[in-house]
């Protein structure tokens, strides 16, 4: 396996020095963000940010993400442009040495949360989902939510959603088997394998058609396709804030398939009622066994790439929130931890 670190370009402030010295760091996955969605990721670009990355010591193999046009989501006919253009990026993506490419599938929003601030008890602060602030969320007011995309108008917005109000499950998930039908064929070619991040969180939210949020869904998707680029990102937060998602369980039986091509790695506490908040990454401050989820990996002999998920803020860090250096990187420590406890256990 190879530990990563997620880093957001040279306007992040947690810089490419700072992520060498975290012990175990191999590489970090990144993307080029001021592309507009749905254009060819031009190779010189690619190389460029390849360059900066390797000249720090660090290997550039994953990106996080290529997003996926809405108009693909959409089904629009405009998509088949777009997946051209998708497809393009891949084989660039390819040229520069990228080996797993991170994308997503939900609609209008990416991960949601009702607050980027939760003060906890210790002082420090996260992010967290209460379905009664969600569900209270007026769009008609113009209310949004952090972590939002801002570049929807109010209007444009509702009129998304009025539009998404008609397709179900089963047609959102027919447009997600186009997308792959045409794209995993091009990844295979180039030699690039693709990793579906799940849903987060992994239900539906403002009547918004979800479809990769349980068992069932990952095995219908990696179903639609069956080649091994046609893959997963199994992201132990998104899929466990549903008590019902077995993570280690999971990690087994598509792992054991060769389907994760890349492992995010971060603990939840979930409430009863199904509200959640991100705690540090070990098993006794949240709802996941992270020493289980971490021995699946090492027992199916997980090779891919993986990253500490998000963290809280401490220690008076500022930045963007879920992604600042100090409680990622005890989190990167934590899993090197339980990795070669598990690993050297075994060999006994
Ligand atoms: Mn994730």
């Amino acid at each position: 396996m190879k530990m990563t670190f997620r880093w957001y370009g040279d306007t992040d402030p947690v810089t490419l020095p700072y992520i060498r010295q975290i012990p175990g760091m191999t590489g970090v996955v990144s993307a080029i963000y001021d592309i507009p969605v749905g254009d060819v990721w031009p190779l010189e670009r690619i190389q460029a940010l390849k360059a900066t990355v390797n000249a720090h010591g660090l290997a550039l193999e994953v990106i996080e993400s290529v997003p996926v046009h809405e108009d693909i989501k959409r089904g629009l006919p405009s998509r088949d442009r777009l997946i051209d253009n998708y497809c393009q990026t891949l084989r660039n993506l390819a040229a520069c040495g990228i080996q797993v490419v991170c994308y997503n599938f939900m609609p209008v929003f990416d991960w949601t949360r009702s607050t980027l601030e939760m003060p906890l008890p210790d002082g420090s602060t996260t992010l967290a989902f209460d379905t009664a602030v969600i569900e209270q969320a007026s769009l008609e007011k113009g209310l949004t939510l952090p972590g939002w995309d801002v570049s929807y108008e109010p209007a444009a917005l509702k009129a998304l959603l009025a539009e998404y109000a008609e397709v179900d499950e089963t047609t959102l998930r027919q447009r997600l088997a186009y997308f792959l039908e045409r794209v995993i064929p091009a990844a295979s070619e180039a030699g690039i394998r693709m990793a579906l991040h799940p849903d987060d969180p992994p239900r539906s939210i403002f009547g918004l058609p979800r479809v990769v949020k349980n068992r069932e869904d990952l095995a219908c998707i990696m179903a639609m396709v069956d080649n091994p680029a046609n893959g997963l990102t199994l992201c132990s937060g998104s899929l466990g804030a549903d008590l019902g998602n077995d993570i280690p369980a999971l990690v087994r039986e598509f792992g054991g398939q060769g389907r994760i091509h890349f492992a995010h790695l971060r603990n939840v506490k979930v409430t009863e009622a199904g509200d959640f908040f991100e705690t540090a990454h070990r098993s006794e401050d949240g709802s996941l066994d992270m020493a289980e989820i971490v021995r699946a990996y090492v027992e199916t002999g997980f090779e891919g790439y993986y990253r500490p998920d998000h963290g809280r803020m401490i220690w008076g860090e500022t930045g963007r929130p879920g992604y600042g250096l100090y409680d990622r990187a005890l989190g990167a420590v934590y899993l090197n931890g339980l990795w070669e406890g598990i690993r050297k256990t075994m060999r006994a």
